[in-house]
């Protein structure tokens, strides 16, 4: 990492030890709840207490002198964590440092810094935990004084018994593992690489100047494209000779939790979907343009599967789903209506060409409302209505293009409120299963809507959604493995639970409580709540790229 960061952690770690208890820390009840990670100096900053509201103050960590004072508003009743909830705004204070925020009646808040450079390390280590998930290589990290690592694994990746070869292999190695499970399956690496692939086409520059801690291996590659580049790899092995492809590659039941290279069990890759094929198309597509400057022929060799694959679909205009009888894992089914429209938007960004537009502004034609403000691997519209909206070609319908435009905002709009009306600043409004992950897509789309139309909210709403993660939330917990406050220690990743003493692999979001926020548990058998997943860390990585 360069500069300061270097400088803040080990300060931050050390403070924790040798704090002195004050009355208010010592106060049993409910803790002050705040980003335990940190706040921007020049942004809003904002805590959750308890009711009754009273007087709060902010007090430096090095020499426990008040450095701000206020009263928290409210109370507000708080109608999904059932609670009465006061809000205490020290955004006047923007002096950069290590505090803690302690207030009447309440446990004092745990350490946060204040800092331009605040959300640089968890980036890199939220890019790493990708790297970290890495199919078919041995991989390794320090983190905290602990060291993981395993070695290479699932090499015989997959066998062909399902799709008509036989008891033969075919190469399927690579790519990342799903989640806290080892199968891979390409619909949720749609959504994935395609958020990855926004955060380096937006934040690009910003992102080049981090160096996470991984292991160099393409000189010509910045970590973050190398890393989509893993993944990409892998891809490309995933289309059958038709165009086609094929929607996971999996064992038949979900495995033991034991480290990846000592799963033997067979795997195959499963029959085809075309949403698997459309969401191939667009990563791959989307891909051919950020690899162009690096890597000339292996973008060509992007650009060319994706337009296989579109080819297929043009001759294949039903949705199907894939035939999955036979395995318990991961369905991730799901109609293709959306993808094919993204698939379409990318294809068009890449190549200019028109058949590409007109199918993309038929197709988005049909949808009612352009955006979904709640999205994630079932529901990829919104990459396809980004990819067009921010595209730089001539040649768009004006009127749709106003008419996208004109969703976005009013989606956003819609964000913020939630966001307005929520006790922990969410902006989200429902909560099921991989809810945190929609918490943080929520950020894609407000900061979109703050390009075309700059509006603090939507960058401090945006903002919210980190600070709702890291700790401002019905736990006060960071919600992240590794980084802030109290985070998970048990989360349902058979890398980490096959290691029941030692603290769970860094820097991944877990899914989060549902049907409601206090159904969340920090333990590794509830998958329902406690897992961890790549479309849920890729917008994370998202959001702490747009504030890097
Ligand atoms: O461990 C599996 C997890 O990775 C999946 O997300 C989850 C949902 O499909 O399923 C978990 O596996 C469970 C299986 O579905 C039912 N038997 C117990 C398994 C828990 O290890
Ligand atoms: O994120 C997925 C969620 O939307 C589904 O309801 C759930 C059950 O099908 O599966 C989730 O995805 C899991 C996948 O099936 C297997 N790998 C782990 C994923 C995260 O729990
Ligand atoms: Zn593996």
């Amino acid at each position: 990492m360069p500069n300061k960061k270097n400088l803040t952690l080990p300060f931050l770690c050390l403070s924790l030890v040798l704090a002195p208890l004050t009355d208010a820390q010592d106060a049993t009840g409910p803790r002050v709840r705040l980003d335990t990670v940190g706040y921007l100096p020049g942004r809003d900053k904002r805590a959750t207490l308890p009711a009754p509201c009273g007087d709060f103050r902010v007090v430096s960590e090095s020499n426990g002198r008040v450095v701000f004072k206020g009263r928290a508003s409210g109370p507000r009743r708080n109608r999904d964590t059932d609670e009465d909830l006061c809000v205490a705004d020290f955004s006047a204070l923007k002096t950069p440092g290590v505090y803690r925020l302690e207030a009447d009646g309440a446990r004092a808040s745990h350490p946060f810094e204040i800092d331009d450079y605040v959300y640089r390390s968890p980036f890199a280590v939220a890019l790493r935990a990708m790297y970290l998930w890495r199919c078919g290589a041995a991989v390794r990290a320090e983190h905290g004084g602990t060291f993981f690592s395993h070695d290479a694994c699932h090499t015989e990746d997959a066998r062909l018994d399902f799709v008509g070869g036989g008891a033969q292999t075919r190469d399927a190695t690579g790519g990342w593992h799903d989640a806290g499970d080892y199968n891979k399956y390409v619909v949720n690496a749609g959504v994935t690489v395609g958020i990855m692939l926004r955060a380096w086409e937006e934040f690009g520059p910003r992102i080049r100047k981090v160096k996470p801690d991984i292991p160099p291996e393409d000189p010509l590659l910045h970590a973050f494209l190398a890393e989509i580049k893993w993944e990409t790899d892998w891809l490309l092995k995933m289309q059958a000779p038709d165009g086609s492809v094929y929607h996971k590659v999996s064992t038949e039941d979900f495995g033991p939790a034991i480290m990846p290279e000592e799963e033997k069990t067979a795997r195959f890759f499963t029959p085809q979907s075309t949403a698997a094929a459309a969401d191939f198309a667009a990563m791959l597509a989307s891909a051919a343009r950020a690899f162009k400057p690096f890597h000339g022929p292996y973008a060509a060799r992007c650009l060319a599967a994706a337009r296989r694959a579109y080819d297929f679909l043009k001759a294949n205009p039903q949705s199907k789903r894939a035939d999955l009888s036979g395995f318990t894992t991961g369905p991730y089914q799901t109609d293709d209506s959306d993808d094919r429209l993204w698939a379409a938007a990318e294809l068009w960004e890449t190549t200019g060409e028109a058949r590409y537009l007109s199918d993309f502004e038929t197709r988005a034609s049909t949808f009612q409302s352009k955006f979904s403000q709640d999205w994630g691997w079932g529901d990829v519209k919104n990459l396809g209505m980004l990819a067009y909206l921010f595209s730089k070609r001539a040649g768009r319908d004006a009127r749709l293009v106003r008419g996208v435009r004109a969703s976005l905002l009013e989606t956003a709009d819609r964000i913020v409120a939630v966001r307005d009306g929520h006790g922990y600043a969410r902006p989200l409004t429902r909560y099921y299963w991989g809810a945190n992950g929609g918490v943080a897509n929520a950020v894609l789309l407000l900061r979109a809507a703050d390009r075309i139309a700059p509006r603090r909210a939507y960058v401090e709403t945006a903002l919210d959604a980190l600070h709702h993660l890291f700790g401002r939330n019905l736990h006060g917990r960071s919600y992240v493995t590794g980084l802030g406050f109290d985070p998970p220690r048990h989360p349902h990743d058979r890398r980490s639970m096959a290691r029941p003493g030692s603290p769970p692999w860094p820097g991944y979001l877990v899914g989060g409580g549902w049907p409601k926020p206090s159904d969340w548990v920090d333990d590794a058998d509830n998958y329902r709540v406690n897992e961890i997943a790549i479309n849920w860390n890729a917008p994370l990585i998202y959001a702490l790229a747009a504030f890097l």
